[in-house]
């Protein structure tokens, strides 16, 4: 099968020393990833340099997520793959964690509990949401969950929002996140295998290869907001772009709203789309701003290209999306897009359609993590957290 997002742990020892070689190189090598486009103008004027300054080094098993929760300065809420939500509280990682529902996942490759988002009034109403593929027959789950009086337990009762049938193990998307509009955004891949053999991403009729938008505050267990593209045509109304392979993760930046994607790429080609309200974001006619199916002469119109694109050769294999940095204590970095890559290690900065690597942090990057301040962070999928920071000469 044609590199997906893996999120196993490479086979042999072999393919580990390999990566690490390449990611060195990489180190050396540095620079732009992109040339086209080139106005140097556009470029920030100094690059930052970065370091990463560990937060967590070891006690988590797979992390693939972080988040803090409004109204809470003291808590970081760790995804583990295998079913956990960890709790980090002013720095120290709590043994028991805040959610285990390990037993009803799936935990496999690309498949288990893969996002977490908490209600923008989860202060006064505890309400959070998740993403998993469920253990009975691997079909992705949207679920809401609250919290109890004990701000490091969660209730433990589930009600479920979306089952979404999976055909295939791998391309499961899974981020979620509230948008500036208080609607829940959800993203969904292809369902899988290689090549989306069905079509799904292009199929308004159904949900995979989808970023669907949805209101949690009003109906059971959910309405269509009236806004929605499709919610009057036929198509699922839930649908707010499509095209998407598997849209792992995406963000929105904090000071213009704007939703930024990030979808693993098949063959050749990984991708960042801003993505707007009813857009054919390409796949699977399209990998990138390359035709895909038919590889020549492909039908691309009224598709929207993605705002970068980089190829996944041997060293990189899977797009990891980020965040534009809003944060105070890298002035340089501000407005940039950072993202990753799941194999290199390395991460790049993105702005005005310009990229470059500006890290290499020399592990499989599995998500990054934002915390209210807008300081970010990058989670190793063996199970460590380091926050960004500028290096000091
Ligand atoms: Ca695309």
């Amino acid at each position: 099968m044609a590199p997906s997002m893996a999120l196993a742990i490479h086979p042999t020892f072999k393919v580990l020393l390999v990566l690490v070689w390449l990611t060195w190189l990489g180190r050396g090598m540095g620079g732009t990833i992109a040339p086209a486009m080139a106005d140097p103008s556009l470029m920030p004027p100094q690059q930052p340099a970065l370091t990463l300054l560990p937060v967590v080094t070891g006690g988590l098993q797979q992390p693939v997520y972080l988040a803090q929760a409004p109204g809470d300065a003291d808590r970081f809420f760790v995804l583990e793959q295998p079913g956990r939500i960890r709790i980090l509280l002013r720095g120290t990682l709590l043994d028991a964690p805040f959610l285990n529902i390990a037993a009803g996942i799936r935990f496999n490759g690309e498949q288990g509990l893969l996002g977490l988002a908490f209600h923008p009034s989860y202060p006064t109403n505890g309400r959070y949401f998740i993403t998993y593929v469920r253990e009975s027959d691997g079909a992705i789950v949207i679920a809401e969950y609250r919290a109890s009086d004990d701000p490091n337990v969660s209730r433990r009762a589930e009600k479920t929002l979306l089952v979404v049938p999976q055909p295939y193990p791998n391309h499961k998307g899974g981020m979620l996140e509230f948008g500036p509009d208080v609607l829940l955004y959800i993203a969904l891949g292809d369902g899988g295998a290689g090549g989306d053999p069905q079509n799904r991403g292009q199929n308004r009729g159904e949900l995979l290869g989808k970023i669907l938008r949805i209101d949690v505050d009003r109906g059971s267990p959910y309405t269509i907001p009236p806004g929605n593209p499709f919610a009057r045509s036929g198509a699922r109304p839930e649908i707010f772009a499509y095209g998407f392979r598997n849209p792992w993760r995406f963000s929105f930046d904090r000071h213009t709203g704007e939703l930024w994607v990030a979808d693993v790429g098949q063959d050749k080609w990984e991708e960042i789309d801003v993505v707007r309200a009813g857009g054919n974001y390409g796949w699977r006619i399209m990998e990138g701003r390359h035709c895909f199916i038919p590889r020549q002469g492909c039908p691309t119109t009224g598709l929207i290209p993605p705002v970068a694109e980089y190829r996944n050769d041997g060293s990189r294999c899977a797009v990891i999306g980020g965040y534009v940095y809003r944060g105070t204590k890298i002035p340089a970095l501000q407005g940039i897009y950072l993202f990753g890559d799941y194999c290199s290690g390395e991460v790049f900065g993105l702005r005005n359609g310009l990229q470059s690597v500006l890290l290499s942090a020399g592990r499989q990057i599995s998500s990054f993590g934002q915390d209210r301040d807008g300081e970010l962070y990058v989670l190793g999928l063996k199970g460590t957290i380091d926050r960004i920071v500028e290096a000091r000469p």
